[in-house]
């Protein structure tokens, strides 16, 4: 089995931070090179994307959460999609929210703002995209609505999704992180609950190293 990453790019990172909750072995593979996926790498995965798992037979698994299902079905302990239905909803829906208002609104800013992606304003397209200086803006806002979310879930849950860590915490951790590094739009400093959160997740040892 091998896993697609590139640096420090923050969609192979939510992979990375499950195997190493789980302890999974396996190899680890950079894509990358520099600011963009390697020709090689691009020319064999229609993906075009980080991360993907590749399996012994050549089965190729795109998508973050995709590829920890299938990690969670090998490796049950510790659960991080939930521990009964009710649970296993609630981090599914949390998880998508963090993918689809955080990471959403992060990649709106860094995409339409970063120089080296000009040219780039959507991932895995072979033409060029070109960015739209106008939602840098709208990326804000839906972070900053993000945010107030997940810091109203925080003032009553230990975690995003209830008292357990789940990936529903990987995905928003990795969220906060790029926003704060790529897109400086870090977590608002009157979301306490948020920052009381964030630390505490920071300090896990598969994140902070
Ligand atoms: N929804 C995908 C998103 C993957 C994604 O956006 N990956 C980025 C890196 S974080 C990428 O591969 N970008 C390629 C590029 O910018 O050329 C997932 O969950 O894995």
């Amino acid at each position: 089995m091998k896993l697609y990453t590139w640096g420090r790019a923050p969609n192979p990172r939510r992979v990375l931070i499950y195997v190493a909750e789980k302890d999974i072995e396996l190899e680890v593979v950079e894509a990358g090179e520099g600011a963009h996926l390697n020709d090689d790498y691009l020319a064999r995965y229609e993906g075009r994307m980080v991360p993907m798992l590749e399996l012994d037979d050549g089965t190729q698994i795109g998508e973050a959460m995709a590829i920890c299902r299938y990690l969670e079905e090998a490796y049950p302990a510790p659960p991080l999609f939930g521990v009964n239905r009710v649970d296993r909803a609630r981090v599914d829906m949390w998880e998508r929210r963090a993918e689809t208002e955080g990471f959403a609104g992060a990649a709106e800013v860094f995409r339409n703002a970063t120089p080296a992606f000009a040219g780039r304003g959507l991932p895995a397209f072979e033409e060029p995209i070109e960015q739209i200086p106008a939602l840098v803006e709208r990326g804000r806002q839906r972070l900053a609505r993000f945010y107030r979310r997940i810091d109203r879930q925080l003032a009553d849950n230990r975690f995003i999704a209830g008292p357990r860590f789940s990936v529903a915490d990987i995905t928003a951790l990795c969220v906060v992180d790029f926003a704060t590094k790529a897109a400086k739009a870090g977590l608002p400093e009157d979301c306490a609950n948020a920052m009381r959160w964030h630390a505490e997740v920071s300090a896990r040892p598969s994140i902070a190293g």
